[in-house]
């Protein structure tokens, strides 16, 4: 039997909300990243932040110079209650949005959270709850308090897994009852591949990161996550835990048996590893070779395993955007993707931004997710960045997003005929959003239009693009059809 989805839109805290030093929020370790012009080496600097350029930017912060575009997000803090209205509007059954982890706990060890933090979310959830939506909550989205990396290292030192503790005890004591789906975090295989926005690792001044600590940063955000599942059972029983990888859908590059093997080995390391941690609950077998041969040495404890076993999430949950190549001798022509580089595939059409469109890489990691896992599987980000235009008559006409939507949307059906039991699909940025790779304003994904470019200079409005009015159409016959079958 086929489930009714649920058709969703999301926003993460430190892309959308600004507002950063409003009711006393902390500094994150995204309210550091700064703009630069598109280079090829721009997208690095801006995500793997080194602490000279953390220094930086909090001296320019003190000036009040500096172009630093998660400082003001899309100004969701000032229009939430436009914003839920127009999600209202577009009918959207759920909405994911992320706690900031710096508005509750602005250093991130305090005692007790900032008053003025709880306010704002008792509102959000509030808002949402009003407009008759679902919760997804992210409970972080790659913002950690500045606070924990400059005092504790970041992820790499276990005593973030009690101050996370705390932090998720206040979610669940506050709003438990009101979240229906949560991620513990955010795409937890981007501590591999992006370690500033994952596990909020500094890069080296020279050479290239310890990787060593990027693993021991990744095993304590799967410890946290355990333990978070596990808090929620008590205080918060009716939320469905989930976990969330950034997934690739990697083809080899050749028919040769290394560039096969190499796709395995990679897919193991890069989306599987937390998978089978958090969903499987088991430390995985492959990951003991690749620790040895790499000369990782990570600290895992007896109760650690225990506790995987124990506290296993309840659903698996994936970005997708595009899909990737692997070779095994680093040759054929290179684009971008989420986050990671892939070489091209000439199959396949490619985003402004290089990310390879793949609609049928989507049913392929439906199945995959729910092959491994047979949890349920929701698609939690998927959605086309593209450079949308305000035009005169002040409208957005985005058919290539429409046709973007249709044609995965088309492969969801298809994966729920393979027997792929999906829980609904989450459009990434409903309403527009700094992006995450290259803290551009004018990569957009929405089907709300906010009226801001690269430096933050716009009025902020919000203006529904064809897209919204598309969106709307379809979830509403998809529920009236599926109630009259
Ligand atoms: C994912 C992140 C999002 C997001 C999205 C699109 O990796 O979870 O936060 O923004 O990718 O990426 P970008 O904004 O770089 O286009």
């Amino acid at each position: 039997m086929m489930r009714e989805l649920l058709w969703g839109g999301a926003t993460a805290s430190s892309q959308y909300e600004g507002g950063f030093s409003e009711g006393g929020k902390g500094l994150d370790t995204q309210d550091v990243r700064p703009y630069l012009p598109r280079t090829s080496n721009a997208t690095t600097e801006t995500r793997l932040l080194t602490s000279s350029s953390v220094a930086r930017a909090k001296e320019d912060i003190e000036r009040g110079s500096g172009n630093y575009p998660f400082q003001r997000g899309t100004m969701g803090y000032y229009h939430l209650d436009e914003d839920i209205q127009l999600l209202k509007e577009l009918g959207i059954d759920i909405y994911r949005f992320s706690i900031s982890w710096a508005r509750l706990f602005p250093e991130g060890d305090e005692e007790v959270p900032n008053e003025s933090g709880l306010a704002y979310y008792d509102r959000v959830f509030e808002a949402v709850a009003s407009a008759g939506m679902k919760t997804f909550l992210t409970l972080t989205h790659y913002a950690v308090p500045l606070n924990l990396v400059e005092k504790y290292g970041g992820w790499t030192n276990r005593r973030l897994i009690d101050l996370y503790e705390r932090f998720a005890r206040v979610v669940f004591e506050r709003w438990g009852d009101r979240i229906d789906y949560y991620l513990p975090f955010n795409e937890i295989n981007a501590g591999y591949f992006s370690p500033w926005n994952g596990v909020a690792l500094p890069k080296p001044e020279e050479g290239a990161y310890d990787q060593s600590k990027v693993f021991q940063s990744l095993h304590n955000q799967f410890v946290a996550s355990a333990r978070v599942i596990r808090l929620q059972r008590e205080i918060a029983p009716r939320s469905q835990s989930g976990c969330m990888v950034a997934a690739f859908c990697y083809y080899p590059h050749t028919m040769s048996p290394e560039d096969n093997l190499l796709k395995l080995r990679d897919e193991q390391v890069n989306q599987w590893y937390p998978v089978d941690v958090l969903a499987n609950g088991v430390q995985p077998y492959y990951m003991d070779r690749f620790y040895r041969e790499h000369g990782i040495e990570v600290d895992i404890e007896d109760d650690d395993l225990e506790l995987f076993a124990r506290y296993s999430c309840d659903f698996v949950s994936f970005s997708y955007y595009s899909s990737s190549v692997l070779a095994s001798e680093g040759n054929g022509e290179q684009t971008a993707g989420n986050l990671v580089c892939s070489i091209r595939n000439p199959y396949l059409e490619a985003t402004e931004w290089g990310w390879q469109i793949d609609p049928v890489g989507l049913r392929t990691m439906l199945n995959a997710f729910y092959d491994r896992t047979h949890k349920p599987v929701f698609v939690c980000e998927c959605g086309l960045g593209a450079r949308d235009v305000l035009e005169e008559d002040g409208a957005v006409h985005d058919p290539y997003r429409v046709e973007y939507l249709m044609r995965h949307f088309g492969q969801i059906e298809e994966a729920q005929r393979d027997g792929v039991d999906v829980l609904g699909f989450i459009m990434w940025g409903v309403i527009d959003l700094v992006s995450a790779g290259s803290c551009e304003m004018e990569k957009r994904y929405g089907v709300v239009y906010v009226d801001a470019d690269n430096e933050g200079v716009g009025s902020y409005r919000r203006i529904k693009k064809d897209s919204f009015i598309w969106y709307r159409d379809f979830i509403c016959s998809y529920h009236e059809t599926w109630t009259k079958e």
